[in-house]
């Protein structure tokens, strides 16, 4: 099929009519056309393929303009004018009839659209705690009701808070490469919560009975163990603190998480930062003493390190230990949280698969 400009320049070049009146009159007959077959036009998809055929590249009005070549120089403006108001006359109607459909049809889909609103709403699942927070948030409310606060630090730590304040010496095998990870030559993942009872004490006299909580980083990864893991360390500071306390509260703490009746005994160990030292054990929570694969069949459980703050910690944050002195314990989380819900692969508790997180 032919469009119309094509028969009216056969046409008009080989008569005897001037050139500029005939385009002129194709022009006027191109608007014409255009601006009725868009008056028809019913969807967004018709319209584009109206407007390439009209203003195309390769459209109508392109094909008209090929004989302003062959005008003379005079007749060349007046053309040219008139194609100027016909393209921005059609671009304009082209517009307008987009807008008008865009409008009609958002009426349509919204007169036709049935909404239920007696349907229930949809309901965003509830998440859990994770055990780590729930064994946390258990011993923090055990310390809360003896009296210790809530104590908070960086995950990225100063040496000195981390080893140098906590009396290990330069050489010891914690503050090698392979057992800490360093971010630079003197700034570490804190490997225990330590330095927070550090930077605690530097900024409060005593008596003090904090817990600290967190997360805690050594380079370490096998079944039993995991990079990143929970560590919650207690500190009590007074005058005439005794060995006898620590035994008391933490025979207070071991009752009350793990049953009234559990037995609890304490063996000499040694840390840095503390002097004298001990493990402190429970009896088996599986076996209840009798010896099972868990305690290895020794009928106790190694819960927790303790001891008296040593003199040379006090020294680095100026507590004077001949009027003072106080004691300190920490123990790792997973393995009270593994213990107390009978999970027996500490990696289970990092998959972060919902589907053993929703169960506690
Ligand atoms: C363990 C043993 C322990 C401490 C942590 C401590 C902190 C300061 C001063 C003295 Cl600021 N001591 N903390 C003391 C004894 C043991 O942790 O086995 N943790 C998992």
């Amino acid at each position: 099929m032919h469009s119309i400009s094509f028969f009216l320049s056969r046409m008009a070049f080989n008569s005897t009519f001037l050139k500029d009146t005939v385009m002129k009159d194709q022009l006027e007959k191109l608007q014409e056309l255009a601006l009725s077959e868009l008056a028809v036009v019913a969807g967004e998809e018709e319209l584009q393929a109206l407007k390439v055929r009209f203003l195309g590249k390769k459209g109508e009005l392109t094909a008209i303009m090929k004989g302003i070549g062959s005008l003379t120089a005079e007749e060349r403006p007046v053309i040219g004018q008139v194609v100027n108001s016909v393209r921005d006359r059609i671009e304009a109607a082209f517009e307008e009839r987009s807008i008008y459909l865009k409008d009609t049809l958002r009426k349509e889909r919204l007169r036709s659209e049935k909404i239920d609103v007696t349907l229930p709403g949809r309901r965003s699942p509830i998440g859990t705690k994770h055990p780590v927070t729930l064994v946390i948030e258990e011993i923090s409310d055990i310390f809360a009701g003896l009296g210790f606060l809530v104590a908070e630090g960086p995950e990225i730590e100063l040496d000195y808070y981390n080893f140098e304040a906590l009396n290990f010496p330069k050489d010891h095998p914690a503050r090698d490469m392979q057992d800490t990870f360093f971010v630079q030559d003197n700034l570490l993942l804190r490997t225990h919560t330590s330095p927070v009872q550090i930077r605690t004490m530097l900024k409060q006299k005593p008596p003090l009975r904090i817990i600290a909580p967190g997360t805690v980083y050594r380079c370490d990864y096998d079944a039993t163990h995991s990079p990143m893991f929970h560590q919650i360390e207690g500190l009590m500071v007074d005058k005439g603190v005794t060995f006898g306390d620590l035994k008391g509260i933490l025979t207070i703490f071991t009752n009350q998480m793990f049953g009234s009746d559990i037995g609890v005994r304490l063996r000499p160990s040694f840390f840095p930062f503390t002097e004298p030292s001990a493990e402190v054990d429970i009896a088996c929570v599986i076996c209840r003493g009798k010896g099972c694969r868990v305690c290895k069949n020794s009928g106790w459980l190694e819960i927790l390190g303790a001891g008296m703050v040593d003199p040379e910690v006090f020294k680095h944050v100026d507590y004077d230990s001949e009027e003072i002195s106080g004691f300190a314990f920490g123990m790792g989380i997973e393995r009270v949280a593994m213990l107390k819900y009978g999970i027996n692969d500490m990696r289970l508790l990092f998959e972060n698969d919902v589907r053993f997180l929703s169960q506690f």
